[in-house]
C-alpha cells in the first residue's frame, strides 16, 4: 500500500506580497505535478497536512480552480483542517468552511481521532488525523500527537501543529518530538511548520515534515528548502519512505522578493522595538490574539466560561469580516 503525502499548500487566488511570480497559476502547475506523480508512483492514497486553502471561505471561482485539480486524483484524498481553513481557530466552524463543504460534496474526506481502515492484499493500515485547535501545543501534546495502535500492521496519523526537532524562541507554542515519541502510529505525518524538518526516526517510527508546498514568506531558509512531497510505502518487508521534489517548483530566488526580504529586516527591527514596549507597558509575552486572552485572563484570573466565550466572539468576528471580503 502506497501513499502520497504533501502539505500547507494555502490555495487562493491572489499572490502574497513577498511573490514576484503569479502565485495561484505556480499553485496550479505544482498541484498538477502532485496528480501526476500520485498517478505515476501508483499511490493507493493522497494525504494531506492540512491549511487546504489559504482562508476558511476563498472567493468560489478560486476554490472551483483549485477542487476541480483535486478531482483529478485516481485516488481518495484524506485531509484534515489547518489553522487557515478555520475561522478563528476554532474546529467548531468547519462546517461553515470551504473545506468543510469540499469534504462535503466526497472531494476529500477529512481524517478524525476515530481510525479509518484501510485493506489492500492482507495488509491492514490503520489512518487517524488532528486538525489545528486553539489548544494545539498548548495542551498536553500526547492527546493531539499521539494515537494506540489497534487492529493493523501500521497506524499512520497526519497532524496539523508545530512539532519540532528543537526547541525555538521563548514565548512560542510549540511540541518537541521527544515529548511524543511514545505514540505508537508508524508513521506521524505533520504539516504547519512550513519549513519542515528533517525526517525523524526512533525505533522503527517515523516523524515526517516535508515542509508547505506553498511558499509565502520570504523567510531565508524558505528561499533555500526544496519544496516536495513523500512517498510512503508499506508494502514491503519494512516500511519505506522518499521525498520527491517538485520539478515545476521554481527556485526560491525567481519567485520570492529578496528587496522585500531587505524591508522587512528593517520592519522587523520596528516590530521587535514595538515589542519591548509592549512587554514594558505590560508582562504580556505573546502578540497572537488569543494568546494574548489567555494570559490576561491568567493575571486577571478569568472563569474559563468568560474565557470560552471570548475564543468564541473572536471567531464570529473572524467569521463577519472573511465574508465581507470576498474571500480574500
Ligand atoms: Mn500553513
Amino acid at each position: 500500500m502506497r501513499f502520497l503525502f504533501f502539505t500547507d499548500d494555502h490555495k487562493r487566488g491572489t499572490t502574497p506580497e513577498n511573490r514576484k511570480d503569479n502565485f495561484p497559476a505556480a499553485l496550479e502547475r505544482k498541484l498538477r505535478e502532485v496528480v501526476q506523480i500520485a498517478r505515476e508512483r501508483d499511490v493507493d492514497y493522497v494525504l494531506h497536512g492540512g491549511d487546504f486553502f489559504d482562508v476558511p471561505a476563498p472567493a468560489l471561482s478560486v476554490c472551483a480552480d483549485f477542487l476541480e485539480i483535486f478531482q483529478q486524483f485516481p485516488v481518495p484524498v484524506f485531509t484534515i483542517p489547518g489553522n487557515h481553513d478555520l475561522f478563528g481557530h476554532n474546529s467548531e466552524t468547519l462546517p461553515r468552511t470551504m473545506l468543510g463543504f469540499a469534504a462535503r460534496l466526497g472531494i476529500v474526506r477529512l481524517l478524525e481521532r476515530d481510525p479509518v481502515y484501510l485493506e489492500k492484499n492482507g495488509l491492514r493500515v490503520q489512518l487517524t488525523g488532528q486538525g489545528y485547535h486553539v489548544d494545539m501545543d498548548r495542551r498536553d501534546p500526547r492527546l493531539d500527537y499521539t494515537v494506540k495502535k489497534k487492529d493493523c500492521d501500521y497506524a499512520i496519523h497526519v497532524v496539523h501543529g508545530m512539532l519540532l526537532e528543537r526547541a525555538i524562541f521563548p514565548g512560542a507554542f510549540y511540541t518537541l518530538i521527544e515529548q511524543v515519541w511514545d505514540t505508537e502510529a508508524d508513521f506521524t505525518l505533520v504539516g504547519h511548520n512550513h519549513l519542515g524538518f528533517k525526517a525523524t526516526e526512533r525505533d522503527g517510527k517515523y516523524f515526517l515534515n516535508p515542509g508547505a508546498l506553498a511558499r509565502l514568506s520570504n523567510h531565508p531558509a524558505e528561499m533555500k528548502r526544496p519544496v516536495q512531497v513523500v512517498i510512503i510505502d508499506l508494502g514491503g518487508s519494512r516500511p519505506a519512505y522518499e521525498t520527491v521534489r517538485l520539478k515545476s517548483a521554481a527556485p526560491g530566488e525567481d519567485v520570492l522578493d529578496r528587496t522585500r526580504l531587505e524591508e522587512s529586516a528593517f520592519r522587523e527591527q520596528r516590530l521587535a522595538g514595538y515589542l519591548a514596549e509592549v512587554k514594558a507597558a505590560g508582562s504580556y509575552r505573546r502578540t497572537d490574539v488569543r494568546a494574548l486572552l489567555e494570559e490576561i485572563a491568567r493575571s486577571e484570573k478569568l472563569p474559563p466560561k468568560v474565557i470560552q466565550e471570548a475564543l468564541k466572539r473572536i471567531a464570529q468576528a473572524e467569521e463577519a469580516l472573511m465574508q465581507g471580503e470576498d474571500g480574500v
